[in-house]
């Protein structure tokens, strides 16, 4: 009898410190978990949200600068038209060509001397000397035919004949 007495006091007493031991823990598990870590978790929740918020506005705003640009009008280039004569081997190529009014011609110096474009009379061509891969353009605005030379080589010749 005395040892089923003594058993179930244990028992209770083992029961009571369990319950307390459980109690204890509880309490000492919410208490300090519950203010100090839900603190930093909202902070840093708005700190990762507020970061990604200024992103976006950039991206839409440089998609409507780009369209102004291709309001150019080459209507003029349609009527007339460019040629090119070069200048190689102390020569006119082609030394003679056939343009309409309003065309453009673009001698290309080839050689290594400089040469020049130069009306045999009046002043329709008048070129400076320009040397090797140096350009000289002009614009025939009236018909009829020109003849031209190179100064410093008399001997080079050329005509462009304006319908
Ligand atoms: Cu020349």
């Amino acid at each position: 009898m005395k040892t089923s007495k003594n058993l179930i006091i244990v028992g209770g007493v083992a029961a009571v410190v369990v319950v307390i031991i459980v109690v204890y823990l509880l309490i000492g598990s919410y208490s300090p978990a519950g203010t100090n870590y839900t603190a930093p978790e909202e902070s840093s929740s708005q700190n990762v949200a507020s970061s990604p918020t200024p992103i976006p506005p950039p991206e839409s705003a440089p998609t409507p600068s780009p369209e102004p640009p291709p309001v150019t009008l080459p209507p003029p280039a349609h009527s007339s038209e460019t040629f090119n004569v070069a200048i190689s081997n102390f020569a006119y190529a082609p030394s003679e060509i056939h343009i309409k009014v309003g065309d453009k011609i673009i001698w290309t110096n080839e050689d290594s001397v400089g040469h020049t474009v130069t009306s045999d009379s009046g002043s329709e061509l008048d070129s400076a000397l320009f040397g090797k891969n140096e350009t000289y353009e002009h614009v025939f605005n009236t018909s009829g035919n020109f003849t031209y030379h190179c100064t410093p080589h008399k001997f080079m010749t050329g005509k462009v004949i304006v319908e």
